[in-house]
């Protein structure tokens, strides 16, 4: 078996938490090396991109979360084999992605942007991903983004849904993805409480 080395921050969430839980989900081993802020500067550089997260496998590395997702899901049985539905999984995790960077474009603005920018989000970009993440699971079954089994997007998905409903983004009420997407919290709900996504969460010590 391959040897492998997850780096990304040290938090729960993020475009590294996916690969974390796919892994975990998987029983695959691997090291989990969480970033402090304060060594990111020295080993940005260090990175293909100047970004996290990167996965080393037996030393050769690899960057772009959704890379990494395909990776890891394929290694852990949560990425369809069917070519159909491995695209409906991934234009997921891509439309995950775009909304992603659209809100990380506002982390470090000084206050007063930064609050613009969110309310701008909230009262357009945050519940149009939300809505069509939603439409595209009902078009689907609505159980799941791909194959009606779980995979890496429904955990991207989720983490996302998770960060939102965390109050850790100032001036988005924790409450949007309720009000806007209800299937889409209904989807968030069974994913949060599936027995493995429940055990990756206990084993470090938080509420999933
Ligand atoms: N497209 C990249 C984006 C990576 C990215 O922006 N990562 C953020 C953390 S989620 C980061 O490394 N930020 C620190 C920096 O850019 O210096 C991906 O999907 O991996």
């Amino acid at each position: 078996m391959a040897k492998l080395k997850l780096t990304y921050f040290d938090f729960h969430g993020g475009r590294g938490e996916p690969a974390r839980l796919a892994l975990s989900i998987g029983g695959i081993a691997f090291e989990d090396d969480r970033v402090q802020p304060s060594d990111w500067e020295r080993r940005k550089a260090d990175t293909p991109f100047g970004a996290l997260p990167v996965l080393e496998v037996d030393g050769q590395t690899v960057a772009q979360s959704n890379a990494i997702n395909r990776y890891v899901g394929k290694l852990a049985d949560l990425y369809p084999s069917d070519p159909w539905q491995a695209a409906l999984c991934d234009e997921a995790m891509e439309a995950v992605e775009d909304i992603t960077t659209k809100i990380g474009a506002t982390f470090f603005l000084p206050e007063e942007q930064k609050k613009a920018q969110r309310k701008a989000l909230v009262e357009g970009p945050i519940p149009f991903y939300l809505t069509r993440l939603q439409q595209r699971l009902e078009a689907h079954g609505g159980r799941y983004f791909a194959a009606d089994r779980l995979s890496v997007a429904d955990l991207k998905v989720f983490v996302w849904i998770r960060h939102l409903k965390s109050g850790a983004l100032d001036h988005v009420p924790t409450d949007l993805p309720d009000r806007v997407a209800p299937k889409l919290l209904e989807h968030y709900e069974r994913i949060k409480s599936d027995p493995r996504v429940k055990a990756y969460y206990a084993k470090h010590g938080i509420a999933s």
